[in-house]
């Protein structure tokens, strides 16, 4: 097989900054969420000060903040983090697809990416589950996406010399 051109982002992103909205809604499970990814922001190399932390009630406002955060053309990424749990939200269907689709327009609008850690669960024992310790953590996860996206937003943009063939 002939070598074929390969982009990808980056594990780290020293330099960059990054937004998180976070939704209060179930904030024993979404406080935990944003624990996980500051945590992976921080072994990313991102600094402190290079995070915002954005709070808005409920999983529906989270696309709005995104969005405006965005806009400012500041953020390399935007994180959403989330907790929608199926038992205790009569609702939950519209919640979570305004939300899911909210966040894909958002970052297509803005040309920001944007990274999904809305938990949607069935029980409050499978959204804690989803919000422990490490790199299990899914704010942990949506901030390793950011971080990855972002960089490899900057890859695409600033091509090297040596991997600007078709991209
Ligand atoms: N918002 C959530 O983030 N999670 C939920 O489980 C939830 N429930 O259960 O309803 C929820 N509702 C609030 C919603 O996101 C909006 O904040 C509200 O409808 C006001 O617009």
């Amino acid at each position: 097989m002939d070598h074929v051109l390969t982009v990808e982002g980056a594990h780290k992103a020293p330099g960059l900054t990054f937004a998180i909205v976070v939704s209060k809604f179930n904030d024993f499970v979404t406080d935990r969420l944003q624990a996980g990814a500051l945590e992976g922001l921080k072994s990313a190399g991102v600094g402190t000060d290079d995070i915002c932390v954005i709070k808005v009630p409920g999983a529906f406002e989270i696309p709005f903040a995104a969005k405006e955060a965005a806009s400012r053309g500041k953020f390399a990424a935007v994180i959403c983090l989330g907790c929608l749990i199926r038992g205790a939200t009569a609702h939950f269907e519209y919640i979570a697809s305004a939300c899911a689709h909210g966040i894909t327009d958002a970052a297509a609008a803005t040309g920001v990416p944007m990274t999904f850690g809305v938990l949607t669960t069935n029980s409050v024992e499978e959204a804690l589950e989803r919000a422990g310790d490490g790199p299990a953590n899914k704010g942990w996860e949506a901030a390793a996406a950011a971080v990855e996206m972002a960089t490899l937003q900057r890859t695409l943009r600033h091509p090297r010399p040596s991997n600007s063939v078709n991209v």
